[in-house]
């Protein structure tokens, strides 16, 4: 397995990092699918729970390795979008399982908005936010013109992405771009505190919240309510409802299992 994706799990937390520090951990093929297969493996593990996606060394992730992507004969644009950045968004979107992105640095690019489609982004005070594709001529890719106006609303998400201004952790939960910040001697704890207690959470019902989230990014309130109904009724079928229910009328901790 590709070393560019290190891969620890700890109750019930799968954590991959970013590792390619000396590049600020920007995607060259062998890290995009070395993460592509590490999320695949992740999502068919029941043993896994919650999944942190985080970065070596300074940076989170820089975006596209761009002297990669510049060199001759090397891969194409439509490749590195097609077989790369789309397909780990789609993971990251559709894996029933809650995925944190852990920002321990800068997040540029294609870096910072695979750090906005997860479910949670939890940042070092230190980090910060880029969006870089305008001070190279590129547009914005990995979903970023999908999230970012439903994060922060059109206008402030134009501006993040014509100007490319470099957005600060507190900044960012401000306006509602991320979950959370946290001083940076307490970073690495409050994320494990966080993925621990989401790993013991009823995480089937969770991983089909994220599927109604998805869903109600397009669909209408009737289409939406609907599904909403199904869902309930599945999840109440589930053991971890039955679970959940015992255990508060018993007055005890619950003990989930995510089925
Ligand atoms: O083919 C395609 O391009 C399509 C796909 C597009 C998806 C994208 O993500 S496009 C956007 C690509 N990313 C960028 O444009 C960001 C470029 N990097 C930066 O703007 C800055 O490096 C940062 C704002 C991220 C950090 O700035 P700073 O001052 O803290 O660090 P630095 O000195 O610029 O970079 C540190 C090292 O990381 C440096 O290496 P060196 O000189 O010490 O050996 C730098 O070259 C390297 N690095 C940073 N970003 C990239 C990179 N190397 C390759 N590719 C990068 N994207």
């Amino acid at each position: 397995m590709s070393e560019t994706v290190q891969f620890k799990q700890e109750n019930g937390v799968a954590i991959l990092t970013l590792n390619r520090p000396k590049a600020f951990n920007s995607f060259n093929r062998e890290m995009a699918f070395a993460l592509l297969e590490r999320l695949d493996a992740c999502a068919k593990d029941e043993t896994i729970r919650a999944i942190v996606l985080t970065g070596e060394g300074r940076a989170f992730c820089a975006g596209q390795d761009l002297k990669e992507a510049t060199e001759d004969n090397g891969i194409s644009f439509e490749m590195i979008l097609n077989e790369h950045y789309n397909p780990i968004i789609k993971a990251i979107r559709t894996i029933k399982k809650p995925v944190l992105a852990a920002v321990n640095g800068v997040a540029a690019g294609a870096g910072a908005n695979i750090a906005f489609a997860c479910d949670m982004t939890i940042a070092k005070k230190s980090a910060s936010f880029t969006q870089a594709f305008s001070k190279i001529g590129l547009v914005p890719d990995s979903g970023g013109t999908f999230f970012l106006p439903r994060l922060v609303g059109m206008q402030r998400a134009t501006a993040m992405m014509m100007l490319s201004n470099k957005i600060t952790a507190q900044g960012a939960v401000e306006m509602g771009l991320i979950y959370q910040y946290v001083e940076d001697e307490q970073f690495e704890e409050q994320v494990m505190n966080l993925a621990t207690s989401l790993a013991k959470m009823p995480t089937k019902a969770l991983g089909m919240t994220k599927e109604l989230i998805n869903a109600g990014m397009q669909n209408d309130l009737d289409s939406q309510l609907e599904m909403e109904g199904k869902y309930q009724i599945e999840a109440s079928r589930s053991a971890d409802y039955e679970e959940g229910v015992n255990a508060f009328l018993e007055k005890r901790k619950p003990e989930f299992k995510g089925k």
